[in-house]
């Protein structure tokens, strides 16, 4: 039933450490070795991210500004500036096209590159990983953690495994014991709500996964069920795709006759959030917003949309979102011929 196992692609997964922080501790020498959050100094704010210097006070991503303070009063709180973050993202693509033409942005301060054949030439993807970090240091004074593995899927876990300024390898023959001792919180798609879930039937890692079915995992998490399958045992053939940075991901569906009954809404919603999920997994792209849309038997398009201030990282808190946002609409009981879902906003 699974696929073979393919370990002769070397792939990098390169992210900055405490991006938006240390560029701004590059820029202001007066912030440098302070605890600093970027954004969140607004009475109602969150902050963006925080220097490792706040870090250890608990200060996090995400964390309202009040609540930041209150951990640790000497935070300075300063404005968030995306046009130098997007600048400097480009300054580091470009070092990484002197390794690689197959560079797959996720975000401004992550990509992941297939460096199997590299323009310098270089047999192990530890060597090129050292030199990207070197350049990168070395021109914007600023520094990168780095993952190197022979999939994805691994090659970014390990970039997190040691940061700041971290290099980790995760060799093929390793992977296995590595994904069977991984909780399951650094899985994909897994947040707080589907650990719960999955804590509740008894599963912590990656060994406790493995026990279950394809089918027992599918009814249980949707499609992410079958990508949870595959991942603990090692297969990811997902490609590094060039300049694929997504804003969204969108499913939708026409729908065969007019449904006006929330029931069976609540179905073919379930149905394009599959799919959804599946398009989620593949491209792992994160997102605050969840758009619901319907068009009405009138040929009306209605759309309502739910955004937070952070990233939604959970698959069960997305599908929480888009039933929310239907069951509230369908009250009125419209007739629908439409219904679709987005995902996106990073
Ligand atoms: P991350 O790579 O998640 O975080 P980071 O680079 O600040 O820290 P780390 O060393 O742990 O990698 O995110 C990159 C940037 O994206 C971050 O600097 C600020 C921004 N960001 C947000 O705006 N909101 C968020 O919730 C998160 C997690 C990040
Ligand atoms: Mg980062």
């Amino acid at each position: 039933m699974s696929e073979p196992l393919h370990t002769d692609r070397k792939i990098i997964h390169v992210d900055m450490d405490a991006f938006y922080a240390s560029v701004e501790q590059r820029d202001h020498p007066e912030w440098r070795g302070k605890p600093i959050a970027v954004g969140g100094g607004s009475r109602r704010g969150v902050i963006t991210t925080a220097s490792y210097e706040a870090r250890k006070f608990g200060v996090r991503s995400a964390m309202p500004g009040f609540k930041a303070k209150e951990l640790c009063p000497e935070l300075i709180f300063v404005p968030i500036r995306f046009d130098v973050y997007r600048q400097v993202s480009g300054e580091i693509r470009e070092i990484f096209s002197r390794y690689t033409d197959l560079i797959e942005p996720l975000s401004f301060d992550e990509a992941f590159l297939d460096i199997t054949e590299n323009k310098v030439g270089l047999e192990l993807g530890m060597e090129v990983a050292r030199m990207i970090k070197n350049d990168i240091q070395k021109e914007l004074q600023l520094t990168a953690s780095a993952g190197v593995s022979y999939c994805k899927f691994i090659a970014k876990i390990a970039s997190d495994m040691n940061k700041p300024d971290g290099l980790t390898v995760i060799h093929p023959s390793r992977a296995i014991e590595f994904l069977e001792k991984l909780p399951v919180e650094k899985f994909f798609g897994v947040g707080k709500v589907t650990a719960r879930r999955m804590n509740a039937l008894g599963i912590y890692t990656g060994a406790d996964l493995k026990t279950w079915t394809l089918l027992d995992l599918i009814e249980k998490f949707g499609k992410t069920g079958r990508f949870f399958y595959d991942i603990v045992r090692g297969i990811d053939n997902r490609l590094v795709k060039p300049n694929r940075m997504r804003k969204s991901l969108a499913v939708e569906r026409t729908l065969h006759e007019n449904l006006e009954d929330l029931q069976a809404l609540q179905a073919k919603l379930d149905e394009v959030l599959g799919k959804l999920e599946e398009r989620l997994v593949k491209s792992q792209s994160w997102g605050r917003t969840v758009t619901l849309k319907l068009k009405t038997s009138a040929f009306q398009i209605l759309t309502r949309s739910h955004t937070e201030d952070v990233v939604i990282r959970d698959i069960i808190e997305i599908r929480r979102i888009a039933h929310q946002l239907l069951e509230q609409h369908q009250r009125s009981s419209v007739s629908i011929r439409l219904i679709g879902d987005t995902y996106s906003n990073q």
